[in-house]
């Protein structure tokens, strides 16, 4: 090759070159066709390079710079436009994604306790502000602390199995009654004492309105030296003035258990109608709210408390009932069915 014939092969490329355009390309796709079209083992340029070795060593020294000096000043402006490119495109994204921090925060759905939680809480709380602490036990439970530490005899009907469940071939059950945590709560603990034991209970029951299988109680003891039925009826009476209000009317009627005696069944008066009946206190006046009772000295006897020394009372409350009655709920089982309109309609301030 003549020195003259690669001039003018340079003189092509560096033409071919300046109508590449670098400095207005548009994007870093199209920069990167320009690059390989230009820069490539193939490209007009890399040509020109290979074929300075054809040239007399003085015409190689003299052109070899000058052609790479067109390379470099090409790669250059690649590099310059490249740049630019990448910075715009940052700033580009950067809008695309611009985040208003002065707009309010999306809020997550809030969730709030289960009425029969808040009902359980506000009960137990109320009994916690006279004294009382709070004991959980296992729902599975053996027949000495469901039945026969409470006194309840071989032969009593809620023993059978179409009363309790039981668990298959095991001589264990479901409770049926949070008593079960009074009585381990005496075996670890020397009295006085005075616990609240909230939970749930199991029942084999038929389903309806007011029945449930699985519901929720608190039962409440109270261990002391000379303690008796007035002090029952104060206690009963204090904590259903701070559930319903402290015009609440209460009524002791005579009732059994065989872990209490005497035994009562305590109502408090309709607050749906003045006293004259309505079908919330099934016309009688009175709703039935509370079971209770001097705690059997047997029971006492039984789990090693001197039951000369020793006295106490214990009382049951339902929560589903005390749900119903405070949130006017005509089927228990609108507690369970998790529809979220039903639900949706409780107080979040009774914690
Ligand atoms: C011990 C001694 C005595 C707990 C008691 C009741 C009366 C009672 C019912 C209320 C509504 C159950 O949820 S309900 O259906 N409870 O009537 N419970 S006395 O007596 C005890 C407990 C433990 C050691």
């Amino acid at each position: 090759m003549t020195r003259a014939d690669w001039e003018k092969s340079y003189a092509r490329t560096e033409s071919a070159l300046r109508s590449a355009g670098v400095e207005k390309t548009a994007d870093l796709p199209t920069l990167e066709e320009v690059r390989v079209r230009f820069l490539g083992r193939k490209s007009e340029l890399t040509e020109l390079l290979k074929s300075l070795k054809d040239l007399s060593i003085e015409d190689k020294r003299d052109l070899g710079p000058k052609a790479q000096g067109l390379k470099a000043s090409f790669e250059a402006a690649l590099e310059a436009r490249k740049s630019v490119l990448e910075e715009s495109g940052d700033a580009a994204a950067l809008a695309a994604d611009a985040i208003d921090l002065s707009l309010p925060a999306i809020r997550p759905p809030k969730g709030r306790l289960h009425p029969l939680t808040t009902t359980l809480h506000e009960i137990a709380r109320i009994f916690q502000l006279m004294g009382y602490s709070w004991a959980e036990g296992p729902f599975v439970e053996d027949e000495k602390h469901n039945f026969s530490a409470l006194n309840i005899p071989d032969d009593h009907p809620a023993r059978d199995s179409h009363d309790t469940f039981y668990l298959q071939g095991l001589p264990y059950l479901l409770r049926t009654h949070t008593s079960t945590v009074q009585i381990r709560t005496m075996e670890t603990q020397r009295p006085p004492l005075r616990v609240v034991c909230p939970g749930r209970v199991f029942r084999h029951e038929q389903i309806d309105a007011t029945h449930s299988a699985v519901f929720h109680q608190v039962e409440g003891l109270v261990v002391d030296e000379n303690i008796g039925l007035a002090d029952l009826k104060g206690h009963l009476q204090t904590f259903l003035q701070k559930l319903l209000g402290a015009s609440t009317k209460t009524r002791f009627r005579p009732s059994y258990f065989p872990f209490t005696e005497p035994s009562t069944e305590v109502d408090v008066k309709c607050f749906f109608c003045p006293g004259t009946g309505c079908p919330s206190c099934k016309h009688t006046g009175w709703i039935e709210i509370l079971g209770a009772g001097v705690v059997n000295p047997v029971v006492f006897k039984a789990i090693g408390y001197d039951e000369k020394k020793w006295s106490g009372f214990a009382f049951g409350i339902g929560v589903e009932r005390v749900a119903m009655l405070l949130h006017g709920v005509r089927d228990l089982r609108d507690f369970y069915t998790n529809d979220i309109r039903f639900l949706k309609q409780f107080d979040e301030s009774l914690t």
